[in-house]
């Protein structure tokens, strides 16, 4: 039972000017289908063939690279595509999400510099997170390449309802060295009805 690329619900051009399809067409056809193939090849005729994508990573050897790597990349870029929208993306969340950001940062402004923070002091590659603890309470944090919360010991918990990938091929096509711009953009995109869904079903 091998996991297979998702279909995006979006054209590659609809998060412009945010996101270019350029960009999109590469990182989902090329970088998204790699990781993708890559974590079938690992765990193919292993004990980890037909687990769930969350419980592999749960329960992840961290030294077995091959699957920390395409087994994260595979997991992080279906939630990335699945948290932004061309339609009713940006704004603010309502709701329960709302109060659980106002709780944990005091303002959706201040989530917004606390994210925007994690996302671009990231040394290298990797993701800036929002994470749901258990009990709802939620917090920002990033991890390594394709890292991912789910993972034991990261040095990040929870979990992950919203993740950008600051890799450099997640933005470099438009941005260039412009990691902050580009961070900045992304916010013009994240439909937090879905990240609402998400906090409602994992809290
Ligand atoms: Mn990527």
């Amino acid at each position: 039972m091998a996991f297979e690329l998702p279909k995006l619900t979006y054209a590659y051009d609809a998060l412009e000017p945010h996101i270019d399809a350029r960009t999109m067409e590469i990182h989902h056809g090329k970088h998204h289908n790699g990781y993708t193939t890559n974590l079938n090849n690992a765990i193919s005729g292993s004990d980890l063939d037909g687990q769930s994508i969350e419980s592999i990573l749960e329960s992840l050897d961290m030294s077995n690279a091959a699957v920390r790597n395409n087994g994260g990349g595979f997991y992080n870029h279906r939630l990335f595509w699945n948290i932004m929208s061309p339609n009713g993306g940006g704004g603010e969340p309502s709701g329960a999400l709302s109060e659980a950001l106002n709780n944990a940062f005091g303002s959706f402004e201040k989530f917004k510099d606390a994210f925007a923070k994690a996302a671009a002091t990231r040394f290298g590659s990797g993701w800036a997170w929002l994470c749901v603890n258990s009990g709802g309470s939620v917090e920002v944090c990033s991890t390594a390449n394709q890292d991912n919360p789910l993972m034991p010991n990261v040095g990040c918990k929870g979990f992950p309802i919203l993740g950008i990938d600051v890799w450099e091929h997640a933005y470099y096509l438009n941005y260039q060295n412009r990691r902050p711009d580009y961070i900045q953009a992304f916010f013009n995109v994240v439909d937090w009805s879905m990240v609402s869904e998400l906090y409602e079903e994992n809290k």
